[in-house]
């Protein structure tokens, strides 16, 4: 087989990136290990950034998005036991994000692929890319037991954190930056009622947020040790926690009812550079992933597939290689920025083992600073709503 761009990984960058590409005339393969139903059951990211939208949009995957997502001007913190800000990025840096699941994310990709008709390979294995450092690349890889080739101008490694597209590139060549934090945030989705607000909260008992889905669908989290068992968290010590840990006034809001998935995420922060090896292109989670605190790794996942897209069109249509040339860095750029933005953000709300009691005052007092200062509530706003492309 012969095509453009083989993809591998059919996540939101991968399935992103075909689709953008197909709209613009380059044909590409999607190579994904999982099966069809895995990826479309995973829930994870909520909340999108202003351009990720517009990003959607301009594919043709705004419909649902904006018939079902919720608009929002801004987003609530509490914290000290009784104090409550509403971060108002509306008013700060006349933005908004939009509440629409990444789960509806995957479905619109998946429905506009099928529409087209366009090409993927499910439950592909061994995917394993080649001659990315010649201008002839391939991507080999096994499906139904039968081995296959597929030769191709670009590769994009859109396959996620554990994927195989990051590890081929050359130890002397890669680098790696990454933190582990001592803790995971463990995570319902309950058929209830949310919050008006997405509403993170500092407790000397832990991080805890709450956000939703949809009118009836919410998702909350709280933070937890690394070595804890799920099995140890039946629904009813779940909301006892998340109650204990929001201003009783906030906790009074929160209606309960059965889970409907629950799982834990271990947090880290990573970066890979480069982001390209030769004719390979790393885009979203394969390249790096930031703590979900921000909510930045869907959004740059988005920004990173909206670099890589513009510089293939600019190479098939105008012969530049110039865009392909600057990928990585102008990806890195927003990166780190987002990185810097997820890590702040997770170490001024968490409770970490060796913190102590001077360790939560000084992060009440910075969060009372923040409730006072217009200034600051504005440069978190603009970094909460995401930097422009
Ligand atoms: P994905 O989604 O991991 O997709 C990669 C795909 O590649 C496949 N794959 C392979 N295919 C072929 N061969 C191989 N060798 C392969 N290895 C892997 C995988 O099966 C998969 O289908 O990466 P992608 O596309 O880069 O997308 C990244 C986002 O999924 C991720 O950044 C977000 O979910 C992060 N995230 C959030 N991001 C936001 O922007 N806003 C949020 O509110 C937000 N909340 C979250 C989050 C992530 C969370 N978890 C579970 C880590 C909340 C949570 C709890
Ligand atoms: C989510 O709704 O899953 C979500 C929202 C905001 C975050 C992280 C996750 O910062």
């Amino acid at each position: 087989m012969r095509t453009q761009i083989a993809i591998i990984g059919g996540g939101p960058a991968g399935l992103l990136l075909s689709e953008i590409l197909y709209l613009n005339g380059i044909e590409s393969i999607v190579m994904e290990r999982q099966t069809r139903q895995y990826v479309l059951s995973r829930i994870r990211a909520g909340v999108l950034e202003w351009g990720t939208v517009e990003i959607l949009r301009d594919a043709g995957l705004g419909d649902r998005m904006d018939r079902e997502g919720h608009v929002h001007d801004g987003t609530a913190i509490t914290w000290g036991g009784d104090r409550r800000l509403f971060l108002d990025i509306k008013k700060h840096v006349d933005s908004q994000f939009m509440a629409y699941g990444q789960t509806k994310i995957q479905e619109d990709l998946d429905n506009a692929l099928q529409a087209r008709d366009g090409a993927i390979f499910e439950e592909a294995v061994d995917v394993m890319p080649h001659g990315f450092d010649t201008d002839s690349p391939w991507v080999t890889f096994v499906k139904d037991g039968e081995e296959h080739r597929i030769d191709c101008d670009f590769i994009a490694g859109c396959d996620g954190f554990h994927g195989v597209s990051r590890t081929v590139i050359p130890d002397d060549v890669l680098r790696e930056y990454q933190r582990e934090y001592p803790f995971g945030w463990l995570g319902i989705l309950s058929e209830t009622p949310p919050l008006p607000e997405l509403t993170y909260c500092n407790s000397p008992r832990g991080f805890a947020l709450s956000s939703m889905r949809t009118p009836m669908l919410s998702r909350y989290y709280i933070q937890v040790p690394l070595d804890t068992d799920i099995e140890a968290w039946p629904d009813d010590r779940f909301w006892e926690e998340l109650k204990a840990r929001y201003p009783n006034e906030i906790a009074e809001q929160i209606v309960t009812g059965p889970s409907i998935e629950k799982s834990i995420a271990p947090l880290r922060s990573f970066v890979a550079e480069p982001m390209r090896y030769g004719r390979l292109f790393l885009a979203g989670d394969s390249a790096h992933i930031v703590p979900p605190t921000g909510a930045k790794g869907l959004n740059l996942a988005v920004s990173d597939v909206y670099y890589l897209s513009r510089a293939l069109v600019d190479y098939y249509d105008n012969g530049s290689s110039e865009l392909l040339d600057t990928y990585s860095d102008t990806a890195l750029h927003r990166v780190w920025s987002a990185v810097r933005f997820s890590w702040w953000l997770t170490t001024l709300l968490h409770r970490f083992p060796d913190m102590g009691d001077f360790g939560q005052r000084i992060q009440e007092s910075e969060l009372d600073y923040l409730a006072s200062s217009d200034a600051f509530q504005a440069a978190v706003a603009e970094q909460y709503a995401g930097l422009p492309l």
